[in-house]
């Protein structure tokens, strides 16, 4: 019997050893209420950190070429794709629904299967709403869990296609920002926090908003 319980002990220490579990980005968790800043997800990589249809960046790098400017190459080595907000009638364009900063880092490239955690340190046990800043090429679907379990109904991203923009690209550069797609209640401590593009994609993400409710 004891050569049974130290077995299974020996087993249990193996599993959590071999057990890998992403964690925050910089070592900063961040934090609810406030904005979960999209392009902070989770340190591990893919299958640990996020799931990404394939293991380019194809923002940083890629589409903004390594030039020595930190926005260009932002996380690049990682297989989700990043951009940020641009000048020039790119994201500050006249059919935007809300006035954007530029330079602001987003997720991007998003299909259906794809997934992304992020790390949150949750000050007070409430309710929160959940709003987020983004793009939507047509109405698309996300959802969310939190440590593993699902925590909303899947949630309807609106599109912000517009047949007036003839700049077919720009299509996926329309900004809005909705306050209230969901409720959440969430405990205070420390959560993992799981964003996942449900169907169709060609969504960006700039940021979540927790607010107390
Ligand atoms: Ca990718
Ligand atoms: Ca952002």
């Amino acid at each position: 019997m004891k050569n049974y319980t130290l077995l299974l002990t020996l087993f249990a220490v193996s599993c959590t050893a071999g057990l890998k579990i992403s964690k925050s980005f910089n070592k900063q968790k961040q934090q609810i209420p406030g904005r979960i800043e999209c392009e902070y997800y989770d340190t591990g990589g893919e299958g640990i950190a996020y799931h990404d249809a394939d293991s380019i960046n194809n923002g940083s790098g890629k589409l903004n070429p390594v030039n020595g400017n930190p926005l260009h190459e932002f996380r690049m080595k990682e297989g989700v794709d990043i951009s940020y907000t641009k000048t020039g009638g790119i994201d500050n364009n006249p059919h935007n629904k809300v006035v954007r900063d530029s330079n602001q880092l987003y997720v991007g490239w998003t299909m259906p299967g794809e997934w992304i955690n992020y790390a949150v340190r949750v000050t007070e046990t409430a309710v929160y709403q959940l709003g987020v800043m983004y793009t939507a090429n047509g109405d698309g679907i996300i959802s969310f869990d939190l440590d593993g379990r699902p925590v909303a109904p899947q949630l309807k991203i609106s599109s912000t296609y517009n047949s007036q923009d003839t700049v077919a690209w720009r299509q996926w550069h329309h900004w809005n920002k909705t306050d209230s797609l969901t409720s959440i209640k969430i405990r205070k401590g420390i959560h993992t926090l799981t964003l996942h593009i449900v169907d169709h994609g060609q969504m960006n993400f700039d940021y979540l908003e927790f607010t107390r409710k």
